[in-house]
């Protein structure tokens, strides 16, 4: 019996290490695998996703495509670095701004104490106003942020050599260095700008500020004739502030003013905003005009993190006080005689920018893409640098084996973002603006709706379409910055488009 016993034991002993092997091998084969590499760069990264259209062959892979078909277009093409992609080096600086960032402790206007980072001095940074066409030139010193910084301009469809990027555009600016970024403002409408360095910490931190583009001087006296708010709401400590002031931020506006509310929000999940005193008209999304906009009552609009949206209020005659609501009760008050205006409950009812607004032709055809690409999220258990964890997925690969979405110069290109990962991604697609085609499969029938930061919530699909007319490698990953750095992060890459910059390294570019 004990000698059965012990066979018995050894037997079990074998079964129990061989299956032991056998669940852990792939385990250890799996997190091995995982593992990033000290420095890497992101055309590296994943694998080539053409949507397909033809092969795309990166520049220091030219010589070796099978293609010659298009050999011309692909030699000139060919050995394009980032940081040639650059704004006419000749233009004069229209608008000059140097921006000193510190990490340092400073008191918010309430008199609340915050540990974070400040740009002049201040949090958020000041808002740098340009006319549209304007070249914009921004000197950014790092005095004493650890880890480095860069800035990245939300929304504006900036070269891509200062997209702020580090590990893609650039590499991180460190402690006593400096980094100018110059680019024409050529669209008008709210934008901001913020790190892109360590974005999830540094986003939160208060490195970040708005910048407003206004239109071109000759517009209709109409047009010009509106008062301009800008307000950016971001948390400090859980605290929501607007313009880093906590409560209402009172503006004059007299009886018959209107006032445009140029809403940024910097926070991580969808924030609504509603109006209470006066119907409001939705004049802008993501700094693009909305085409016929209705005047809209008791319902609140979503702004996707990362987006914005700008509401336009014509102040009622009698003088009384109107409040915009930015996420909760507190927000921006329009008034003259009185700021009294008592804050409502967020209606239940939210606008649809799918109808919203009435139809205008687009400057291109989105029915005959060049190429087709699917940004499928889903989550599933693995590992993420070693690290086991429930994992953001990109059409079912774990980061960084996600798709390279390549594309060439001129391209139409579609996207179908489908998320069943079972939390909602605002998705930021740089460099470019995006129209949206349908959500669910139901087409958009308003006016054209027009994104860079698209709220995508839990099981929603959208297909969304653009022309690739901004050569560089680009961002394409979720704005609610913890999942980027998760590995809800993904690349558009130009044909013979190469960057020189690594992700990690000796600068530690971290962009996430
Ligand atoms: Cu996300």
């Amino acid at each position: 019996m004990r000698r059965n016993r012990q066979g018995g034991g050894r037997v079990r002993l074998a079964v129990a290490c061989a299956a032991t092997t056998a669940v852990l091998g792939p385990l250890v084969w799996l997190w091995q695998d995982s593992l990033l590499p000290e420095a890497y760069s992101v055309m590296d990264m994943g694998y080539a996703d053409v949507g397909g259209g033809p092969p795309v062959a990166a520049a220091e892979h030219a010589a070796h495509s099978g293609g010659g078909a298009s050999g011309h277009g692909r030699q000139e093409a060919a050995g394009r670095d980032v940081t040639e992609l650059i704004a006419d080096a000749d233009l004069p600086a229209d608008v000059a701004v140097t921006m000193v960032a510190r990490k340092q402790r400073f008191t918010l206007p309430s008199g609340r104490a915050f540990e974070g980072y400040t740009l002049n001095g201040r949090s958020p940074g000041p808002v740098i106003k340009a006319t549209k066409g304007q070249l914009v030139q921004v000197r950014l010193i790092n005095e004493s942020v650890p880890g480095g910084i860069t800035l990245h301009w939300h929304g504006v469809d900036v070269p891509n050599a200062v997209d702020g990027v580090a590990g893609v555009t650039q590499d991180a600016v460190g402690v006593g260095k400096e980094f100018t970024y110059r680019f024409v403002a050529d669209q008008a409408g709210t934008f901001w700008y913020h790190s892109h360095q360590m974005s999830h910490a540094q986003v939160r931190g208060g490195l970040l500020g708005a910048l407003v583009v206004a239109p071109a001087p000759g517009k209709s006296a109409a047009e010009e004739d509106v008062t301009d708010v800008v307000a950016l709401v971001h948390l400090y400590n859980g605290v929501r502030t607007v313009n880093g002031r906590e409560g209402d931020v009172p503006v004059e506006a007299p009886p018959g003013a209107r006032v445009r509310v140029r809403v940024i929000n910097t926070e991580y999940g969808v924030m609504p905003a509603w109006v209470s005193g006066a119907p409001y008209r939705l004049a802008a999304v993501d700094g693009t005009e909305v085409n016929g906009p209705a005047p809209v009552q008791d319902k609140a609009v979503g702004v996707a993190a990362g987006g914005r949206t700008d509401i336009e209020v014509t102040m009622p005659e009698d003088g009384s006080p109107v409040r915009v609501h930015l996420g909760g009760p507190a927000g921006v008050v329009l008034g003259s005689k009185s700021y009294d205006a008592p804050a409502v409950s967020r209606p239940a009812a939210t606008l649809d920018l799918l109808t919203y607004g009435t139809r205008a032709p687009l400057a291109f055809d989105p029915g005959k893409p060049d190429r087709r690409f699917a940004y499928d999220i889903g989550r599933r258990p693995g590992f993420l640098d070693g690290v086991p964890g429930l994992w953001w997925t990109v059409n079912g690969h774990l980061y960084p084996d996600v798709p390279m979405f390549h594309v060439s110069e001129g391209d139409v290109v579609r996207m179908r973002i489908v998320n069943n990962s079972g939390e909602a991604h605002p998705m930021h697609l740089h460099g470019h603006h995006a129209v949206v085609l349908s959500r669910d499969g139901v087409p958009a029938t308003g006016s054209p709706w027009w994104v860079d930061s698209l709220e995508v919530g839990v099981e929603e699909s959208y297909e969304i379409a653009f022309v690739a007319g901004n050569p560089g490698i680009w961002m394409d990953h979720c704005h609610n910055l913890p999942h980027a750095s998760e590995g809800l992060t993904a690349h558009l890459m130009y044909e013979g488009v190469t960057t020189p910059f690594t992700v990690g390294g000796p600068d530690e570019n971290e962009p996430e």
